[in-house]
């Protein structure tokens, strides 16, 4: 008789290919407007197989990356409904394993983008572990799903022609809008500065941080790198930094005391909403 254990178990399912390098189902230049009524319900019911939390791994292929999407935030309910709107498909169909973190400063105190952006990484990695982290302005979004958000050799800008600078880059070293990082080279240059309060001037630090750490920029096609902003009034409590010029010819002494090594915050909520997770913080204020 044999010895065998008796084996009918259904045999496990044949590992899934790698995502293709060029996702087959792109369609190129996008129209994008913000003129039609959005709300959180119709986003909901385009997009029924992102989970909970605003998480999606396509069905056919093995991801190349795993890719959180982290958005500063504070009072922009009607752009966030704009951005997952179009964001989720184009994701989609880029193939791409990710997570919507909104990552939101509670209180009226001066806004600060590039904490909230060293917040967003740390949070997302108690949730997974994330391998890049691409960081988005809620207001912006690509005019073309060839402008692919995963990452890349060097640290990404991908929002490089903007309607509203006539769809060029402003200047050579702009990093703004969307960029995206992978694990390994956010933690080369310590993250990012927490010490801009107000508007500007942090994503030139971190695009000095890029550049002093041996890195360069890397950057779509201007054909494909296009982006439309959703138009707004100046926030309040986000008032031009006047320290900003003084602190961008400073960034080889701040970085390596200033960044993720230094971030403190107190975690107030995190709530998953159907199509994204929110992540509610205390930053302090300046000082
Ligand atoms: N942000 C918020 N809430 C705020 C401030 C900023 O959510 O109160 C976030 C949001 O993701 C935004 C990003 O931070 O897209 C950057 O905001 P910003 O105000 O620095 O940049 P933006 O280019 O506006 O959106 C610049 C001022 C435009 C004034 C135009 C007057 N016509």
């Amino acid at each position: 008789p044999s010895t065998q254990p008796e084996t009918n178990q259904t045999p496990s399912p044949k590992p899934l290919p790698p995502c293709p390098e060029i996702p087959p189902g792109l369609v190129g230049r996008l129209l994008i407007e913000f003129s039609s009524q959005m709300t959180m319900e119709r986003v909901q019911k385009e997009n029924p197989n992102v989970t909970e939390g605003g998480r999606y791994t396509p069905p056919d292929c093995r991801p190349r990356w795993k890719v959180a999407i982290i958005i500063p935030f504070r009072h922009r309910e009607n752009h966030l409904k704009y951005w997952l709107h179009y964001l989720h498909p184009i994701l989609r169909r880029q193939r791409i394993d990710y997570g919507i973190y909104i990552i939101n400063q509670l209180g009226e105190e001066t806004f600060n983008r590039a904490k909230l952006l060293n917040v967003g990484y740390t949070e997302a990695l108690k949730e997974a572990e994330y391998d890049c982290f691409i960081f988005s302005d809620v207001d912006l979004i690509p005019m073309d799903d060839r402008n692919l958000y995963h990452c890349y050799d060097q640290p990404r800008h991908f929002a490089i022609a903007m309607d509203k600078f006539g769809f060029r880059l402003p200047y050579a070293g702009y990093f703004g809008g969307v960029s995206g990082l992978s694990k390994k080279q956010f933690l080369k240059i310590n993250g990012f500065p927490n010490e801009y309060w107000g508007w500007g001037g942090e994503d030139d630090d971190i695009y000095n941080r890029i550049t002093l750490n041996g890195m360069k920029v890397s950057r779509p096609d201007v054909r494909i790198g296009r982006y439309r902003m959703i138009k707004h009034e100046r926030d309040k409590h986000n008032e031009p930094n006047p320290q900003r010029f003084n602190k961008i010819q400073n960034t080889k002494n701040t970085m390596k005391k200033d960044g993720i090594s230094s971030l403190t915050y107190r975690l107030v909520q995190v709530k998953k909403y159907p199509l994204y997770t929110n992540i509610s913080v205390e930053i302090g204020k300046p000082p």
